[in-house]
């Protein structure tokens, strides 16, 4: 990709993205790459390490709730030691601004690491739950309700895998895993939001996992536009109206910088 090709995309986005009323973000692991944080399908991914379903399904949870307690403490102490990347630190600004413009900004996120919270943005549906919040994993019991959960190593809790005070089950981190409902509130509003987005900006995803990866489809079946994000094509290229190829942490800042240009 010529750079000056690159120059004329940025602008293209920002264009797109200054004259729309509703802007959505829809983020995958690629964004929190440049953070530190292994994606799942890329070369040295998480999948190369571990097997989905020995780590991120319910019958895992129950054959080897050990195991799969350590594969998350194991990322946990990887993501405290993260901080958000500038791609994170772009759409905070960019809701900001778009903010002050009087449009509205929405980050719908297939992301588990919070960093997009921590960066500065407010308007975040989380689609797959978040590892800083653990629950118990009895739905009928009172603890059901997700608890922050800070813990980061097995030594941290009382007994390993952790047990509910009040009922005795086995806790959880309250993420979704295959085969399970993602929260109904989180999935319905962005089904909402994305049928009625002007643009919907895709960054650092494959598009491999649904039903989270239909936030673009809806978006574009609606009449708004894709740009995406990412450093290889993926499975959501073939809809996008404008594809940057590149890290995020080098784009993203660059088109919310014409952004702002736009915007004076
Ligand atoms: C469900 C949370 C049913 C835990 C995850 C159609 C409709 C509905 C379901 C299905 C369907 N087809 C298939 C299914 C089943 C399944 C599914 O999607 N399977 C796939 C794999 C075929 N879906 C489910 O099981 C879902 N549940 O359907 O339940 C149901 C309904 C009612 C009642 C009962 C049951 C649940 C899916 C959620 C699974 N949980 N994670 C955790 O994180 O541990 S999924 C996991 O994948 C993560 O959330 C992750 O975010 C997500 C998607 O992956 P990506 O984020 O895209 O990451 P990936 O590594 O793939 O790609 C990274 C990208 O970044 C790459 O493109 C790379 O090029 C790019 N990149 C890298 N570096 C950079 C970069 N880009 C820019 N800059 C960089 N620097």
């Amino acid at each position: 990709m010529q750079s000056d090709d690159l120059k004329d995309l940025i602008l293209e986005a920002a264009k797109i993205i200054a004259r729309a009323k509703l802007v959505l973000s829809f983020t995958g692991a690629g964004i929190s790459a440049e953070s530190g944080i292994p994606t799942f399908r890329d070369s040295g991914g998480l999948w190369e390490k571990y097997r989905v379903e020995d780590v991120a399904t319910p019958e895992a949870f129950m054959r080897n709730p050990k195991f799969v307690w350590e594969f998350y403490l194991e990322r946990k102490k990887k993501i405290k030691e993260a901080n958000p990347n500038p791609a994170h630190y772009a759409l905070a600004d960019l809701e900001r601004i778009l903010r002050e413009s009087g449009k509205s900004f929405y980050i719908i996120t297939q992301n588990i690491d919070n960093l997009h919270r921590e960066a500065g943005n407010k308007n975040i549906i989380e689609l797959h739950g978040n590892i800083w919040y653990t629950k118990c994993s009895n739905s009928f019991c009172e603890k059901s309700r997700p608890f922050y959960d800070p813990r980061t190593s097995p030594e941290e809790y009382e007994d390993f895998p952790p047990r509910c005070s009040s009922c005795g089950s086995l806790l959880r981190p309250h993420v979704v895993w295959f085969g399970e409902p993602l929260p109904e509130d989180a999935i319905n509003e962005s089904f909402r939001l994305a049928s009625l987005a002007d643009v919907v900006i895709v960054v650092g995803t494959s598009g491999a996992v649904f039903p989270a990866a239909y936030v673009p489809y809806i978006t574009r079946e609606h009449g708004g536009k894709v740009i995406e994000v990412n450093i290889r094509t993926s499975s959501l290229t073939s809809i996008s109206d404008v594809f940057l190829m590149g890290r995020a942490g080098e784009i993203l800042p660059r088109i919310v910088e014409e952004v702002k240009r736009a915007l004076k």
